[in-house]
């Protein structure tokens, strides 16, 4: 599997370099998508939880989590068909840190937001997003209460 996501993310770096020889990737406008994490009581939800992105495109996905719990934002399908070029990690507004390379999920804490820069470079539809985190009072996973979704690359 790691062979495989090798030789996609060369072919693609390789068909963006045809794209863009005279250009710089590193200086790709991004694409702003949000995402909130909300939950309250028994329910938990991803707004939006429907997700449609495209190949090709560098997309700033922010997650942002402003309720009183952690949570995931777990897709392995996803995480297999994008190319990751960072995950941005922000405090107060501004960003701390940076991470690189292969990202396969993301854990927010309470009250905060991450930036997961991606490029789509297959396409699908991934209905595996979801938080595995599980709630104390029902014993029950935030994915059974209702925080999952769908994400489409056309
Ligand atoms: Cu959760």
């Amino acid at each position: 599997m790691m062979k495989k996501n090798f030789y996609l993310i060369a072919a693609f770096l390789g068909y963006f370099n045809a794209l863009f020889a005279a250009g710089d990737f590193t200086m790709m406008k991004p694409i702003s998508v949000e995402i909130e994490m909300q939950s309250s009581n028994n329910v938990h939800v991803f707004s939006p939880n429907r997700i449609r992105l495209e190949t090709g495109k560098l997309y700033k996905i922010r997650v942002f989590n402003n309720s009183n719990e952690k949570h995931y934002f777990s897709s392995k399908k996803f995480a297999k068909s994008v190319f990751t070029r960072k995950v941005q990690i922000l405090k107060d507004g501004k960003k701390i840190a940076e991470v690189k390379g292969i990202i396969a999920e993301v854990e927010v804490f309470p009250h905060s937001v991450i930036e997961w820069w991606v490029v789509p470079i297959r396409t699908g539809t991934f209905d595996d997003l979801h938080c595995h985190v599980k709630d104390v009072r029902t014993g029950k996973t935030h994915n059974q209460l209702g925080m999952n979704g769908v994400i489409s690359i056309y």
